[in-house]
């Protein structure tokens, strides 16, 4: 009798815990469920509202798709203003990216944006098909390298201003400074070491892009036919071997130079 009780003793508490457990468990993922539901309704609100910097100063508890969206609203180049002027490329000379760059550009969007990349390309790791993720990380990419284009014209052409587009001359202008200057840098940590130096390169930045479009627009569902597919490949394809004349596989300053002057330029 004494060993029943003592056995009762030690599994009815346990017993306890376990369905207090399981209760509480219960409650607090219904209560997960209605604050992620709630936070996800926040984040909608700022993202449509243009409040980009609430989400941007919550990198730790936004998804990198809705990270990368705010970064590039900051920016100024929203997905559905692009995805407009990507689509009516089509129907012009589909690798010159001034229709997209006539957009009102904000350089200093430029370290939000390598960020972005960097969380859509950790959550791709383990989702390397997810369309939505590689969508994302096409057009952010595309963005980046709009937005460090920006930001070394503004920093070092006299009388560059993205804020209302990049015209032509002003690309064949930047085309010229990066001839003369292809270790130009940017403000952003390009290479990921945690600090901004020479090595954080508009020429690696570009480079990254242009690598990271070529991996995702095929995994982006677009349909390979599609004309936004066709635009992104053309741009793509030009910035490495710009006028089809290639330096070799992979962007150059040369590369991006040529095609400031020749193609964007023109
Ligand atoms: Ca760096
Ligand atoms: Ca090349």
């Amino acid at each position: 009798m004494e060993r029943r009780i003592a056995f009762l003793a030690v599994i009815i508490p346990a017993l306890l815990l376990t369905l207090s457990g399981c209760g509480s468990n219960m409650y607090e993922g219904l209560d997960d469920k209605d604050t992620k539901e709630a936070r996800q309704l926040e984040v909608v609100k700022h993202l449509d509202s243009g409040d980009y910097q609430w989400l941007l100063d919550r990198p730790s508890e936004v998804s990198a798709t809705d990270y990368s969206a705010a970064a590039m609203g900051l920016a100024g180049l929203k997905p559905t203003e692009l995805i407009k002027s990507l689509n009516n490329m089509s129907t012009g000379i589909k690798n010159d990216l001034s229709p997209v760059a006539a957009l009102s550009i904000n350089p200093d969007a430029l370290g939000y944006l390598v960020e972005a990349k960097k969380k859509l390309i950790a959550e791709r790791a383990s989702k390397p098909d997810d369309p939505e993720l590689n969508f994302q990380l096409t057009m952010t990419s595309l963005v980046s390298s709009l937005t460090a284009l920006a930001q070394v014209g503004i920093a070092n052409v006299a009388g560059f201003n993205p804020r209302d587009g990049i015209s032509q001359s002003e690309a064949a202008t930047l085309g010229n400074f990066v001839a003369a200057n292809p270790n130009a840098g940017v403000n952003a940590d390009v290479d990921g070491d945690g600090s901004i130096t020479g090595a954080d390169t508009l020429v690696v930045l570009v480079a990254n892009d242009v690598t990271a479009i070529n991996a995702a627009l095929p995994k982006s569902q677009l349909g390979s036919g599609s004309d936004m597919s066709q635009v992104l490949t053309s741009v793509t394809g030009s910035l490495d071997a710009p006028n089809g004349v290639s330096d070799g596989p992979g962007v150059t300053a040369g590369d991006i130079s040529s095609y400031l002057k020749n193609i964007f330029g023109k």
